[in-house]
């Protein structure tokens, strides 16, 4: 079984329902939800001209390998309402693998660790309050030496 580390965000809709719900489709699915972090408020990163995001993240406990696990999260996006939207505009769910286990991927599909992480407060502080002691595999800091290096904003 794999340790992964997921990003949720929503804003659109009911956003913190949408969050739930992703909880919920989780758990249907077969992933075990170990640790979850507290709902964040936070300003849109990228397109600045959107709804604020709610943003937290959860550990899950999984067999699924990355590609299976990519997949799922796709499919769950759908089921809770996802239409294509543009490049960081707004979403009424995103998933993103964070981390998975000390795994490094990197293909043009699918990156792990997710590659912007690192520089997102909105990504770092909610996966600081239930993994601030695990090790980015590549930049091999912490994620609370992680959160702490970032620019305030
Ligand atoms: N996701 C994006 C683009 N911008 N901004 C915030 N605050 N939170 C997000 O989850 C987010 C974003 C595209 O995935
Ligand atoms: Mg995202
Ligand atoms: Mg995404």
């Amino acid at each position: 079984m794999a340790t992964v580390y997921i990003g949720i965000g929503s804003n659109l809709g009911h956003r913190e329902g949408n969050c739930l719900r992703a909880l919920d489709l989780f758990a249907e699915s077969g992933l075990v939800v170990r640790k979850r972090s507290s709902m964040h408020e936070t300003e849109p990163w990228g397109v600045l001209e959107q709804p604020r995001f709610i943003n937290m993240v959860v550990s899950v406990e999984t067999g699924l390998d990355p590609v299976r696990l990519l997949a799922l999260l796709k499919d769950i996006e759908k089921l809770a309402g996802r239409k294509e939207t543009v490049r960081y505009g707004p979403r009424t769910l995103d998933l993103d693998i964070l981390l998975y286990d000390s795994l490094v991927v990197k293909e043009s599909a699918l990156e792990i660790p997710h590659p912007l992480m690192h520089e997102r407060g909105f990504v770092l502080a909610p996966l600081a309050e239930i993994a601030a002691d695990v090790i980015h595999p590549v930049l091999k800091k912490t994620v609370l030496e992680l959160k702490e290096g970032l620019a305030p904003r």
